[in-house]
């Protein structure tokens, strides 16, 4: 069956996606991934948090929100030259992708913005896909950080329109659409996905997925982040996800989304190898390395090596080697 890119899936095509017997569903995502990817390169980004902790925000999953009491220590934004030593290291581990996280509601046009342009064109520099996730943002920003080299944006639906206001009150869905366009006309690549384990249903997975495969372009990216539930957060005793849930989320986000990366994201950690390559079966050709996500841990470089090699995969060049 040839499946091309379309941005007319409609909720019902997403839900007998999504519910198709799960070995069936692997298969048909297996295919589409091969179709346009080569299913044994999988993209390896490196995140660092350079403005950790204290965000006004209410997300509930959240470990940076001010109002939670989380163990997190709050910090100032990062020098640029350790940013830049960051960097370095991601890049001598293997990552081609390094994407720099801050615990912003929004970017303000301060002397810190000046500050990540300053970064952003250090990492571009190295040759590195150089991604940030600071909030929502303004066209004007967006085409700062354009400019300064910006690759890629993230910021995420996180759940369905529906679902959104149990999670966040302080800003809406729209707002966030609004930040993925902006992005879009700076001509940035657009990264954006969501969370599962956060109470929702699975019509809320299908709404979201049905709002990002709706968009005028397909994301470029688009991680799968299951929750890491984090003591002091309102979801701190969230059920683990199970794997199928999530081969279940990646195999559908591959097969509409065909030509996007699907990032295995937040939740690796707590996964073993096997469950780790049901997920590449399904699709995901993305991780994030490296032994902290932004703020809890993930797997470290050493043990992603020895999945690399167990499973037979390669990390995907960055786009200037391509
Ligand atoms: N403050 C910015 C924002 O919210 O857009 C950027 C950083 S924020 C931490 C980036 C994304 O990380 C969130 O949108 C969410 O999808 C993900 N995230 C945060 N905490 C998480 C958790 N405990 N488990 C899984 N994903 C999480
Ligand atoms: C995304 O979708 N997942 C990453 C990245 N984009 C910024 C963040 C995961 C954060 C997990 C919780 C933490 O480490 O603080
Ligand atoms: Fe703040 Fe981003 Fe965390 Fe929400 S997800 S509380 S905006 S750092």
């Amino acid at each position: 069956m040839e499946i091309g890119v379309r941005n007319n899936w409609t909720r019902q095509e997403i839900s007998d996606i999504y519910h198709t017997p799960v070995l069936e569903l692997i298969h048909h995502a297996g295919q589409v991934h091969r179709r346009y990817h080569d299913a044994q390169e999988v993209q390896v980004c490196t995140l660092l948090s350079i403005k950790t902790g204290g965000c006004p925000e209410d997300c509930a999953y959240c470990p940076q929100a001010a109002r939670y009491h989380t163990d997190i220590k709050v910090e100032k934004l990062l020098p640029t030259a350790e940013v830049l030593n960051a960097a370095a290291e991601a890049k001598a581990s293997g990552s081609t992708r390094f994407c720099m996280g801050a615990a912003w509601r929004e970017v303000r046009d301060n002397r810190d913005f000046d500050r990540v342009l300053e970064m952003v064109k250090g990492v571009c520099d190295m040759g590195m896909e150089v991604c940030c996730t600071l909030g929502m943002l303004t066209s004007e920003q967006a085409k700062k950080l354009k400019n300064a080299g910006l690759y890629a944006y993230n910021h995420n639906l996180d759940t369905s329109e529906d679902h959104y206001s149990e999670i966040i009150s302080t800003r809406t869905y729209d707002d966030r659409l609004d930040t993925l366009d902006n992005v879009r006309h700076a001509e940035i690549s657009v990264c954006s996905g969501g969370i599962i384990g956060l109470g929702e249903s699975i019509k809320d997975r299908i709404d979201m997925l049905f709002t990002l495969s709706n968009l005028p372009e397909h994301p470029e990216s688009v991680p799968v982040n299951a929750l890491v539930p984090v003591p002091g957060t309102p979801l701190e005793d969230q059920e683990k996800v199970s794997v199928w849930d999530m081969v279940r989320m990646i195999a559908t986000a591959r097969i509409i989304m065909p030509r996007a990366m699907v990032r295995l994201s937040a939740g690796r950690i707590r996964m073993n190898t096997e469950e780790q390559a049901l997920c590449f079966l399904a699709g995901a050709n993305s991780i994030f390395a490296g032994d902290k996500l932004l703020t809890t841990p993930n797997p470290d470089v050493a043990s992603d090596q020895e999945l690399f090699q167990i499973l037979n995969l390669k990390p995907r060049p960055s786009y200037k080697s391509v």
